[in-house]
């Protein structure tokens, strides 16, 4: 078998990191005697000029450092205050400085040289996500044959917002480098073929597979899923149960997401206002946990919409709390993974409500986490790409707070019945299709390709 080279923004670390990623992509790297390289996770003064291995995983581990200069050109700017908003619909977040589509450049070029010297011609590569669009290119410019493959995590933009782009028809002449390019969701793949037909050029051939920039390659969803047998045993599982339960005395709802604008936290709280406002028959019945770690508190964006979402928690809290219930709590903090998993099981329901997401994958915790007897419900954005296969989950559009407010209401009173009908059925979908079977699924492509 040839052997899988992964590359990512980060290098998962630690002696055993864990994850549904690198769960996933822990067997085939091992069978395969595999190499992940990624980013070390800290800016240097003077990056060396070669890999670092890190030994302990079943795997090889090599990964790059890079300057000051080149984390805030590359990852800070061009990815996450171009591309991730540009991703999101939020074009009016971009933030185009001059000097960082040339550190993005810069280091997918270096990534590239870095990793030329550590690959055999018959290697599989899988390149993830937004922040190396461009490796395939630079790679091939160095030589480099054997397939290549992209997986992108987030949503892909159609062409109005990809026109906002300074140089659109880079970003495809970059993708037509990839032997396979892998979408979350069919939306993906449409805005895609959209986008490319308006701003480069692109011709569909049959089975998957097209001619972008004159290059023939395939094009496919593949939705990811998560380590479902594992989650569902951690929930199990999880810690002191009843311990948590006895702190709240109402029916838990739980939002988990980095705290990203793209998730919709203060569009969730607005609707959890509006529904206080017009039923006071919840009062005390409902206390709404939201847990938003940080997330790159460097990018101006992300420091306004903590400052927005705390205030609106706090205002709500004002107007609603009584001596013995807090309606919402807010918590800025990431927590265990084995806790997150015993409260998502504690809560009546699961809110998921991102403006723009490639997948999500709390909806699919929050289901694996589930008593299969008594399941809570899931509250769904039309506009995760978990939407498409999740359609048993009350799909709503977060947009509009009396929508919102109404499928709380209606989550509230669902019977046990109904309950379990709508878990039982995206269950089947969350085991089905896990993270196994989504890695399965793209290398078998990739080899094809
Ligand atoms: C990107 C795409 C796509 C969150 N808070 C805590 C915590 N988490 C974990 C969740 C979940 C993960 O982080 C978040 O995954 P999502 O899929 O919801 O979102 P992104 O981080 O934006 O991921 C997304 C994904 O890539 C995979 O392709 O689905 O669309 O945006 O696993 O549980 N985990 C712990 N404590 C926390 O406080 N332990």
């Amino acid at each position: 078998m040839s052997r899988l080279v992964v590359v990512s923004n980060r290098l998962p670390l630690g002696d055993n990191p864990s994850g549904g990623l690198v769960v996933a992509l822990q067997d085939a790297l091992r069978s395969s005697g595999g190499l992940w390289v990624g980013f070390a996770g800290e800016p240097v003064e003077s990056p060396e000029d070669e890999l670092a291995w890190h030994p302990g995983a079943a795997f090889q581990r090599a990964s790059f450092d890079l300057t000051q200069e080149d984390y805030e050109a590359y990852y800070l700017g061009y990815s996450n205050s171009v591309l991730w908003p540009l991703c999101h619909g939020r074009v009016d977040l971009m933030r185009i400085l001059p000097g960082h589509v040339e550190g993005y450049r810069r280091v997918n070029e270096r990534i590239a040289k870095l990793l030329v010297p550590h690959l055999r011609p018959d290697d599989r590569i899988w390149v993830q996500d937004y922040h190396l669009f461009a490796l395939a290119f630079e790679l091939r410019k160095l030589g480099v044959e054997c397939p290549i493959g992209h997986f992108l995590h987030i949503p892909f933009p159609g062409p109005a917002d990809c026109a906002a782009l300074p140089n659109p028809g880079e970003l495809f002449d970059w993708l037509s480098h990839y032997d396979l390019l892998g979408f979350q969701a069919g939306r993906d793949l449409s805005n895609f073929t959209e986008s490319a037909r308006q701003l480069a050029e692109i011709e569909p051939l049959h089975d998957h597979r097209l001619l972008l920039q004159g290059r023939v390659l395939r094009a496919d969803v593949y939705p990811i899923g998560i380590d479902t047998a594992a989650f569902i045993e951690e929930a199990r599982t999880a810690p002191d149960e009843d311990r948590m339960r006895s702190l709240t005395g109402a029916q838990m709802m739980i939002g988990v997401d980095r705290l990203d604008y793209s998730k919709g936290i203060p569009h969730r709280f607005r609707a959890f206002q509006l529904l206080m406002e017009n039923n006071s028959d919840l009062h005390e019945k409902i206390s709404f946990l939201q847990i938003a770690p940080p997330t790159r508190e460097a990018v101006e964006a992300y420091q306004d919409i903590r400052e927005e979402t705390e205030h609106l928690a706090g205002r709500i809290n004002g107007q609603f709390a009584t001596v013995n219930w807090t309606p919402i709590r807010f918590i800025h903090r990431p927590i265990p993974r084995n806790v997150l998993a015993g409260l998502y099981r504690q809560a009546r329901i699961g809110l998921v409500t991102p403006l723009a997401d490639g997948m999500n994958l709390v909806a699919k915790e929050y289901v694996a986490a589930q008593d299969v007897s008594d399941p809570g419900v899931l509250i769904l954005s039309r506009f995760a790409g978990a939407a498409e296969t999740m359609g048993d989950a009350l799909i709503i559009n977060p947009h509009d707070p009396w929508e919102l407010a109404e499928a709380i209401a209606r989550a509230m009173r669902m019977t046990a019945n109904e309950r379990r009908r709508r878990h039982s059925a995206l269950l089947r979908d969350v085991v089905e299709h896990d993270v196994g079977w989504w890695s399965a699924t793209y290398l078998d492509a990739l080899a094809a390709a």
